[in-house]
């Protein structure tokens, strides 16, 4: 594991310089200008921010280093052939910018096996929620427990040179990432298996090890989890739990606190918890109309305008960015076609894809019509037995850990500083423009 993390700093060092360089020459050129609309709707598209790992397209979808999600299902290390790429792969890819080896890829994965062990502290916090805490805040709340464990936090204190920030970062998002999974595996046990724990195995990679922690031992739920937790981890520097964990880990909080506070944004129903939401508005749909069947595209469409009507959004439908169907959606449906095509659950996800887009249209309000990837994750994970929709969220938030806290990472090997953007009042605006 040291030359990954000797290669991270060598190339972390280079790219500093040149960004200095890069900022010499042309520090003062204007890129984009900024329109009040702009300023007053969510800053949506106003190019504020750099976060290196990734990159959206509003028509192509997300690439990863470069990568679209198709190449990386073919490049990528597996852990077997034909098979989804292995996260640990792709935290190589984020880190480096260069697509690992095999050895690379087994390196991180008993590196992130010799770290799993996650004090008993954090687990008696859990232990003292109200069992019907959401698995979301149980998740936080698991996160902000483990600072106790951090490099930066303890170095921090006892004064490091800021050129050094970056290595107790590293260690940090190398045991984060590490002892998600069995933070996330003890919730659901807890949660939804009577507390009936199951420890790591070692010989298993993370994902693997991941779905056995939380008691689903098959090959194909093995699949599900590598493929999961590689498309929902990077998604450019600007949705919510990136920026957050950016934001929050500029002010040199830790990489724990920065993600405690990237993962509260993650819980919010218009970003990550937009997985259970979805799953929920099947379930109610299945539930009024006709118990256990598929309803029709009729019966389907219908319920759609009734959502619209109440003024409430179409779970998974839509996005800040894309305008088109979500590549990390598509890539969970050719996952569904190839083992779960009869399944009846997918058949109502794929009936509301055929109505969904064309109701939007109609309602004529959403820019995008074209499904998200917290569309089809659901399904997937109600196929294998995992029906407790609540804890998707927190899927999705082990996953995400990889892509935030690796810009994490890069943000203080270039140095960056502290975020903060001007706040303006309306009166100001409107005498800066004479009205
Ligand atoms: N259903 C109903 N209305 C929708 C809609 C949807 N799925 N998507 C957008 N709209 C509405 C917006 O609420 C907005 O209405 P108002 O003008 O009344 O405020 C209007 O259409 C324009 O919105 P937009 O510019 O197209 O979309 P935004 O950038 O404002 O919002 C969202 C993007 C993803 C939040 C939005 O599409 C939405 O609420 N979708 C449903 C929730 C969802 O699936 N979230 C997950 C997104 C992916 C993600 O982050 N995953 O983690």
């Amino acid at each position: 594991m040291k030359e990954l993390k000797e290669k991270f700093y060598k190339k972390g060092i280079e790219f500093a310089v040149e960004i200095k360089e890069f900022l010499k020459e042309y520090g003062d050129v204007e890129i984009d200008k900024v329109t009040l609309s702009q300023i007053y709707g969510g800053m949506r598209g106003v190019k504020s921010l750099v976060t290196e790992t990734s990159l959206l397209d509003a028509e192509e979808g997300i690439r990863f280093r470069g990568y679209s999600i198709p190449e990386l299902q073919k490049l990528l290390p597996k852990a077997k052939e034909e098979g989804e790429p292995l996260p640990e792969g792709l935290f190589y890819l984020l880190l480096t910018g260069e697509l690992p080896t095999e050895d690379n890829v087994k390196n991180i994965t008993d590196e992130f096996s010799k770290r799993v062990f996650v004090p008993k502290h954090v687990f008696d916090t859990l232990d003292a929620l109200p069992i019907s805490t959401h698995p979301m805040t149980q998740f936080i709340i698991g996160i902000t427990a483990l600072q106790t464990e951090s490099n930066f936090a303890k170095k921090y204190q006892e004064g490091i040179h800021k050129k050094d920030y970056w290595d107790p970062i590293y260690e940090d998002t190398l045991d984060l990432i590490a002892k998600l999974p069995v933070i996330a595996a003890y919730i659901y046990r807890r949660k939804y298996r009577g507390s009936i724990n199951i420890s790591p195995d070692p010989k298993l990679d993370w994902s693997a090890n991941f779905a056995h922690m939380m008691g689903y031992d098959s090959d194909e739920f093995y699949e599900l989890m590598r493929l999961y937790l590689t498309i929902h981890s990077d998604h450019e520097g600007g949705n919510v739990s990136a920026h957050t964990t950016h934001l929050v880990g500029s002010a040199l909080s830790d990489p724990y606190l920065s993600l405690a506070a990237g993962m509260a944004g993650l819980a919010g129903p218009l970003h990550g918890l937009a997985n259970q939401e979805v799953l929920r508005w099947i379930s109610d749909l299945r539930e009024r109309i006709c118990g256990s069947c598929v309803p029709t595209k009729e019966q389907i469409e219908k319920a759609l305008w009734e959502t619209l009507n109440s003024g409430q959004v179409i779970p998974g439908y839509g996005h800040a960015v894309l305008r088109k169907t979500d590549p990390r959606y598509c890539a969970q449906r050719e996952f569904a076609r190839k083992y779960l095509p009869n399944d009846p659950l997918f058949q109502i996800v794929s009936n509301i894809f055929e109505v969904a887009p064309d109701v939007l249209q109609k309602h004529g309000k959403a820019k995008n019509p074209w499904p998200n990837v917290d569309a089809h994750s659901g399904v997937l994970l109600v196929h294998y037995g995992m029906k407790e929709y609540e804890f998707y969220t927190v899927l999705f938030g082990v996953s995400r850990a990889i892509g935030v806290l690796s810009s994490l990472l890069w943000d203080r090997i270039l140095g960056l500083p502290i975020e903060r953007p001007k706040s303006v009042t309306t009166e100001l605006l409107k005498k800066q423009l004479g009205v």
